[in-house]
């Protein structure tokens, strides 16, 4: 295969991007390939560490089914290989016609959390802006901006990640880092050598579950009736950060008096957790205080009163005195860079973004369209239509609710572009797919704000027939008119050498520096004192005025989640989707053959008595059967105390089954939009694979 190293033999030090954490890695090279992947010991992220999906990554990258050569499809729905000139040519004369037909609303472009939330995604989003368009959609409608909305409508700015190597207690609120994010377990673990407490609430004995000091196996859906519990508890114990209530915060007195309600034994009741296990984790909060972190997981997310929720949870910490201190939760430094988003808000704002009627604080907020109500415009039910979409690092098919209505929605497209490394159930819809580049064949900036630094990934290898997103987007630019203007630099090295120039920091010098660079030497703690928290009030506000204009209530509040309240006839289970598992990562990974052999298949976990009551046997198959959909699977029956009776939980990503034919794209959180993937109600019924 024509791929080559930079180099013929040697080591090149990088940042892995097999997921998000960037991990300080080496790219041990022989003979022109790259044989394997090792941590670096001294990088702060991942102190030598390395996780399976790191060290698979040569495995990944020269996988053979890798696509090679611009692909266009035929009438007859086969792919034939075109040139990159052809390719590039063609999709931009369609985006012109599109534009003449339909206006530059019309044309949108999509990244996915392969693409990541940085430069990457910086340059999709310059693209169709400068193309006129605002559709720009991201991951981010259902994964993080959530907590990023919550966070920000408190304190103006969200604290990721807490301080966890020197937390006194940190809880683990539907997350389990153990697999999801290996270096910020490593970091609990450091903490808990040294004394710190791990608490763990979860529906799941996860694995972090099993290692933490204390485990609430709470109802999905009841994370908000906590949460006011313990505020409750710091309230009527007086050992809530009193000085901060007053000088730095507003709307206390609301949220006191909304958090009577909810005593030990409500709290129980809502949340299924003995009373026992409540008052522990209150004294252990007590003991820990301020030191007392919060890390909402995805899960609180992925549920329709997720933004309260996670305010919820804000706001507790705010009380434990958690917030901007040393093990506690950092308001991070960020770097000075140039920014590599041209958008005009205003302007654009009167273009009528996709989604924004729906869900207007997503848009203030995030300044990106929301991909849920982004269909329906591709679907042709809203105001206007539409008609051509570019997406890269994504595989929304499989990733994003209510799959029947992504694949509808992108096979009556005009015009479909898919940039990705392997053809997908997404890819197979699109008319180009124009390969990418792995991580290892490209160069971008990464930010380390908890330790106030930056790094930058090195390119180890090249790839022929294969284009990395700058390439892509400069060339298309070029093609349009716009390239002169928006993408004058030759290569990632020149942007990346524009980026960094308000920082003070050379590209050369942080090219020499695997660890990165210290972008500001000054740790400061407690900086609210010195200067107002970014919200409209200047303070941190466990009430927003600015919410009511939303919709929203001005102190988060506890909504019973649905299930609790009435039973859904016909649909007597609750399914979670998506936990992590150690290896995949989304739809990711599924071509390696170690991957494979370990996890060979999706497989639904289901509690002994529901097993038992329904008479099915572990390895039988299911038939799961939710309002909008059904999928087909096997079971697997988990031990006693795994997960909660009446709950299910199937892992998300796969093709077959995929179980986002099962999540209702309509069941959202009113204010984020965030879908309900994980209290989703089901039925299942014996079946045959
Ligand atoms: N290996 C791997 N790592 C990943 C990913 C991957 O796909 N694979 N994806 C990455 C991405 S983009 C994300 S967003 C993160 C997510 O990472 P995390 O936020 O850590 O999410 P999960 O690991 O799925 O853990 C969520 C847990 O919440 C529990 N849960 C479900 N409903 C509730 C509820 O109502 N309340 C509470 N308290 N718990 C609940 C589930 O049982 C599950 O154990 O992981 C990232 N890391
Ligand atoms: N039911 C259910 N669904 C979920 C979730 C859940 O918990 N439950 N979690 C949701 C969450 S939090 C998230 S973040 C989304 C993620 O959903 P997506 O953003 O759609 O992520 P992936 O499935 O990982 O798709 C990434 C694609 O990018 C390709 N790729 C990898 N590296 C590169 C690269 O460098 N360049 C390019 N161009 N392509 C690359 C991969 O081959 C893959 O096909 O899934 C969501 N879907
Ligand atoms: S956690 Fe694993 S996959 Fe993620 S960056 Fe680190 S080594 Fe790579
Ligand atoms: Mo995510």
């Amino acid at each position: 295969m024509p791929s080559t190293s930079v180099i013929d033999n040697g080591i090149i030090p990088t940042l892995c991007r097999q997921c998000g954490q960037h991990c300080g890695v080496f790219a041990h090279v022989e003979n022109g390939r790259v044989t394997r992947i090792s941590g670096n010991k001294s990088h702060p992220e991942n102190q030598g560490m390395v996780c399976p999906k790191g060290r698979a990554a040569a495995q990944w990258v020269y996988h053979p089914k890798r696509l090679k050569g611009c692909l266009k499809r035929s009438s007859d729905g086969n792919f034939k290989t075109i040139g990159y000139d052809q390719a590039l040519d063609e999709i931009a004369g369609k985006m012109v016609d599109i534009k003449e037909r339909a206006g530059a609303c019309a044309m949108s472009a999509w990244t996915g959390e392969a693409i990541g939330f940085l430069q990457q995604e910086a340059y999709a989003r310059r693209f169709i802006h400068a193309f006129g368009s605002p559709n720009f959609f991201t991951a981010d409608s259902v994964c993080f901006a959530l907590r990023l909305m919550a966070y920000h409508t408190c304190q103006g700015y969200w604290s990721y990640p807490p301080d966890f190597e020197r937390a006194g207690m940190t809880i683990l609120w539907g997350a389990n880092p153990a697999y999801s994010h290996p270096p910020f377990m490593q970091r609990i673990n450091k903490a808990r050598r040294r004394g710190g407490k791990l608490v763990v609430i979860d529906p799941r004995r996860t694995i972090a579950a099993k290692k933490a000091d204390l485990f609430l196996q709470l109802r999905p859906g009841t994370d908000a009736a906590l949460a006011f519990g313990l505020m409750r508890c710091l309230i009527h114990e007086n050992a809530y950060d009193r000085d901060f209530v007053a000088s730095y915060s507003r709307g206390f007195e609301k949220l006191a008096a909304y958090s009577e309600a909810f005593t030990t034994a409500y709290v129980a009741q809502q949340t299924g957790v003995p009373e026992e296990a409540l008052n522990k984790m209150r004294d252990m909060m007590l003991q820990s205080l301020p030191r007392c972190v919060s890390f909402p997981g995805i899960s609180l997310e992925h549920q329709v009163n997720g933004f309260n929720t996670i305010r919820a949870i804000a706001s507790l910490s705010a009380l434990c005195g958690a917030i901007d201190i040393e093990g506690g939760e950092p308001w991070n430094k960020g770097i000075r860079v140039n920014d590599l988003n041209p958008l005009d808000k205003e302007q654009f704002k009167r273009m009528n973004p996709a989604g924004y009627n729906s869900f207007p604080l997503f848009y203030e907020m995030m300044q990106k369209c929301h991909s849920i109500p982004g269909l329906d415009y591709m679907l042709g039910q809203e105001a206007y239509p539409i008609k051509g979409l570019i997406y890269s690092g994504a595989n929304p098919v499989l990733t994003n609710p209510n799959s029947q209505k992504v694949a509808r929605a992108f096979a009556g497209l005009d015009l479909l572009v898919a940039r990705d490394l392997f053809m997908t159930e997404s890819a197979k819809l699109a008319h180009y797919v124009i390969p990418a580049a792995s991580f290892l064949e490209r160069s971008e900036l990464h930010f380390y704000p908890e330790v106030q630094r930056v790094g930058l990934s090195q390119k180890v290898l090249a790839v022929e027939g294969t284009w990395d997103e700058y390439t892509f987007w400069h060339d298309l630019a070029h093609r349009l008119g716009f390239g002169d203007v928006y993408f004058p630099w030759e290569d990632e090295t020149a942007v990346n050498r524009w980026l960094l120039e308000p920082s003070g920091i050379a590209l050369e010098a942080l090219m020499k520096s695997p660890e990165g660079i210290v972008y500001d030497p000054k740790v400061e703690r407690r900086k609210f004192e010195s200067r107002p928290f970014p919200t409209p009030s200047g303070m941190f506000e466990f009430a927003s005025e600015g919410l009511k204009s939303f919709g929203c209530p001005t102190i988060p509040t506890y909504e019973q989640p649905e299930y609790l309240k009435t039973a859904a006839p016909g649909f007597p289970l609750r399914m979670i989707t998506g936990s992590r598992k150690a290896i995949y990562y989304h739809s990711r990974y599924r071509e390696i053959e170690t991957f494979k052999s370990a996890t060979p298949r999706a497989l639904v976990e289901i509690h002994a008595g529901d097993a038992a009551e329904l008479n099915i046997a572990d390895g039988e198959a299911v038939r799961i059967v939710s309002k909008i959909g059904a999928i087909t699977i096997p079971v697997k029956v988990v031990e006693e105390g795994r997960i909660l009776k009446g709950f299910i939980e199937v892992p998300h990503g796969w093709n077959n089954p995929n179980v986002n034919a099962l999540t209702d794209d309509r069941d959202t959180d009113p204010v984020g939009g965030f879908p309900n993937m994980k209290i989703v109600p089901v039925r299942i019924e014996k079946t045959e694979l």
